[in-house]
């Protein structure tokens, strides 16, 4: 069977035609076969009632039922396509937010494991936020022996100690303070003259970088200061050391009345121009440090 579907223009023209053929007496009567909406896909009827003939209208709409058919397909594909992508669009931010979210979990546990560390000379304690590794002695080589250690170290107050030995090589003194009244940088404390010096070994989580700027008391841009005080070594008469920053605020290490048993020594320094331009240095003047982690 036939499907008929009409617009609105064809049938109004259908029944225009119906009534001109009523009027002119050709059509006896359009009767229940058409009726507005109601039409069948086949109109037959008798032209004349003398003539045996039948005018038989065949409305054929395959090929407009063949548009509709495929527009309608067109369009539950262009649905289903959009809903379809609307399912993956959602499936994917869903996962990709899942990702993101290990990703920076991840990131942020592995940035706790790292960090960089530094001795801060002078103190107990580190500079807020940082983590104390250890705290300590200053301690070093004797200021006048020839040979052996140079450098600082930061003993530590829990020491595991080996076997006592009976060759003559000993190096590992404590540290004093040689401040004298004189010559005290600004800012340091008067008394710490034959004191003896503390230490702390601080880690800094989530930084990797740390350096010691000579001849400054701030840090560059994007730096952070995690303390600033003087550059010290042992006196220029006696034997080479290191240099250490010195904290400003510098402590004594313990109570101990301040005896002059000597050890490593730590020394205030100044400038000396020539080969070392002034300016922008100044000439004998104390020299600032500062420890900046990024
Ligand atoms: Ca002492
Ligand atoms: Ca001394």
């Amino acid at each position: 069977m036939r499907i008929l579907i009409m617009d609105r223009t064809f049938l109004w023209s259908y029944q225009g035609f119906c009534y001109i053929l009523l009027l002119v007496g050709v059509l006896p009567s359009i009767g229940s076969e058409c009726n507005g909406d109601s039409c069948r896909d086949v109109i037959s009827m008798p032209l004349l009632d003398e003539m045996k003939a039948t005018l038989k209208a065949d409305l054929d709409v395959t090929n407009l039922n063949n548009h509709l058919k495929a527009y309608i397909e067109q369009q539950i594909q262009k649905g289903v396509e959009t809903a379809m992508t609307d399912v993956m669009r959602q499936l994917i931010d869903n996962k990709l937010e899942t990702a993101n979210a290990t990703i920076e979990t991840t990131i942020l546990a592995e940035l706790e494991r790292y960090g960089i560390t530094y001795i801060r000379w002078g103190r107990k304690g580190c500079p807020g936020g940082a983590e104390l590794v250890y705290t300590g002695q200053a301690g070093g080589n004797r200021y006048n022996h020839n040979g052996g250690g140079a450098n600082y170290l930061c003993l530590p107050n829990d020491p595991e100690n080996g076997e006592p030995q009976s060759y003559d090589n000993p190096q590992l003194y404590g540290t004093e303070y040689e401040i004298f009244a004189d010559r005290n940088p600004r800012g340091m404390s008067s008394t710490l003259r034959n004191r003896e010096v503390p230490c702390a070994v601080c880690h800094r989580k989530r930084r990797s970088s740390v350096i010691t700027i000579p001849g400054r008391k701030t840090c560059y841009k994007d730096w952070n200061a995690e303390y600033n005080g003087y550059l010290m070594a042992s006196h220029k008469v006696y034997k080479r050391t290191d240099y250490a920053c010195i904290d400003v605020n510098a402590e004594q290490f313990d109570n101990k009345s301040a005896s002059d048993e000597d050890g490593a020594l730590f020394y205030p320094i100044r400038t000396s121009c020539g080969s070392l331009r002034c300016p922008p240095y100044k000439a004998d003047a104390d020299v600032f440090c500062v420890v900046c982690t990024k």
